[in-house]
């Protein structure tokens, strides 16, 4: 049984349990035995994609067109437990589910939905999200990326995408650009003519996820391309809401992971007379851990279920992506603290998660940024520029 302090198992309903024990078991049996080396040689373990598609966990909250329908509890318990094998492997489930998938689900033709989504949730079809550029990553709104209307119809899109998770992997890229300074969404095929995507390498976070930059030179597209039920920035942020939501359930997976390991740890290592858990020292540190996780698991199962009844803000999804991210962060570093030297091997996830967890604080908004939205939301007064 995982960390849970306060029994929250025990407001959970039965189809809840049944999602997080399932993919518990998937993540202790074909995750975590392969995922440091994966880790360490900078591979995403593609072969899991057709497993993440059985098990319902791409679109997993989306209704119909084969998605599983899952509510937005037992969807983030998915990804609380995808997220204690690794961050990597469940930036791809959120890439392809909140940030591809929704888009399509919301603001797609009928057409579009019938000959994307289903494909998506089989694992058939793999997607990207481009929206950061090289020079606008918080301010988004200042993108470069620009589509033209073409004579006989149909679009060119010419521009650069940076930091895109699936880049290399996906089939198709949701690339926001400007049409008219209107920003819009479009469906590319990445085997279109003048459509590149670039594997960044050398990273030291997040190295079992793929992600590459999206260069576009003179991409042209059908007219069925574009998504045609939004525009403007509140296409790309409605799909950062749902991801973000995930994101805070997803980090406390990795907390639960590192904490899990440095109790472990502290009771087998003797330094001096006993086991490093019976220092005064090394208990705070686990009570510490204990006690912002649980803190944590409280904020989010009542966040879920008020997104359940449709009544979130974006504020509230700001706030439990501030809180928990930094939250598992802390823990993270205070797991690789407790194992000492052996914190920064590959054998222990601690040092693993606290490395992927660097990007999760920057990623989906930075911790700063959600700070700034929820300043706005409180006062009034926006201070981001
Ligand atoms: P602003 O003028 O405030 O709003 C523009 C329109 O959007 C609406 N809106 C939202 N809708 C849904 N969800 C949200 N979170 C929304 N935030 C705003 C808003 O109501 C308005 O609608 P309308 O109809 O009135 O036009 O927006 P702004 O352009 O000033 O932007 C403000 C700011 C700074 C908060 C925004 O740019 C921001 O969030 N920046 C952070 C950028 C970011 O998070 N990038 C993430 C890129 S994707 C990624 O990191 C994927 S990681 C993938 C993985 O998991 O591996
Ligand atoms: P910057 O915006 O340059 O920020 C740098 C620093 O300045 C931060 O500390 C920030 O908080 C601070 N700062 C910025 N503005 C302000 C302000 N107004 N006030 C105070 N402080 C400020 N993007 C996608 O579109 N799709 C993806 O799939 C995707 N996947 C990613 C995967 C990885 C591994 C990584 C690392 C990033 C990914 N991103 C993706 C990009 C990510 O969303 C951006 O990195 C993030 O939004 C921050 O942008 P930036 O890196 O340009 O940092």
């Amino acid at each position: 049984m995982a960390l849970d302090f306060y029994a929250l198992d025990e407001e959970l309903q039965d189809e809840e349990r049944l999602v997080r024990d399932n993919v518990r078991r998937f993540v202790d049996a074909k995750i975590i035995p392969v995922i440091g080396k994966h880790y360490q040689e900078g591979t995403f373990p593609h072969d899991l994609v057709e497993q993440f598609a059985d098990l319902g966990l791409l679109g997993a909250n989306l209704e119909g067109y084969g998605c599983a329908g899952m509510g937005d509890v037992a969807y983030g318990l998915a990804m609380q437990e995808l997220e204690r094998g690794d961050s990597g492997v469940r930036s791809f489930c959120s890439v392809q589910g909140s940030l591809c998938m929704y888009p399509i689900h919301a603001f797609g033709s009928d057409a579009q939905k019938e000959k994307y989504l289903p494909g998506m949730a089989a694992g058939e079809i793999i997607g990207c999200f481009g929206l950061t550029e090289p020079d606008f990553g918080s301010n988004p709104t200042g993108m470069i990326t620009r589509a033209e209307r073409l004579p006989g119809g149909g679009y060119r899109l010419n521009g650069t995408k940076r930091w895109i998770t699936n880049g290399n992997l996906a089939h198709v890229a949701i690339v926001w650009a400007k049409l008219d300074d209107r920003v819009h969404g479009f469906l590319v095929p990445t085997n279109t003519k003048g459509f590149t995507a670039e594997k960044i390498t050398d990273k030291f976070s997040l190295r079992a996820s793929v992600t590459s930059s999206l260069i576009l030179e003179d991409v042209e597209v059908d007219e069925d391309a574009i998504l045609p039920n939004v525009s403007g920035m509140r296409g790309p942020l409605s799909c950062l809401s749902q991801a973000r939501y995930g994101i805070a359930w997803g980090v406390i997976g990795a907390a639960i992971g590192s904490y899990e390991c440095a109790l472990e740890y502290a009771k087998d290592r003797v330094q001096f007379s006993k086991p490093i858990a019976g220092y005064q020292l090394v208990q705070q540190k686990l009570v510490t851990m204990l006690t912002e996780i649980t803190k944590a698991q409280c904020l989010i199962l009542r966040l879920g279920r008020i997104k359940e009844a449709g009544k979130v803000t974006p504020q509230q999804i700001s706030l439990a992506k501030r809180n928990n991210v930094a939250m598992a962060l802390d823990a993270a570093r205070m797991g690789r603290d407790i194992l000492g030297a052996n914190g920064i091997m590959y054998e222990y996830p601690v040092g693993r998660h606290m490395m992927n967890l660097e990007t999760v604080y920057t990623y989906e908004g930075t911790h700063d940024i959600h700070t700034l939205i929820l300043g706005q939301a409180i006062t009034g007064i926006a201070a981001f520029d």
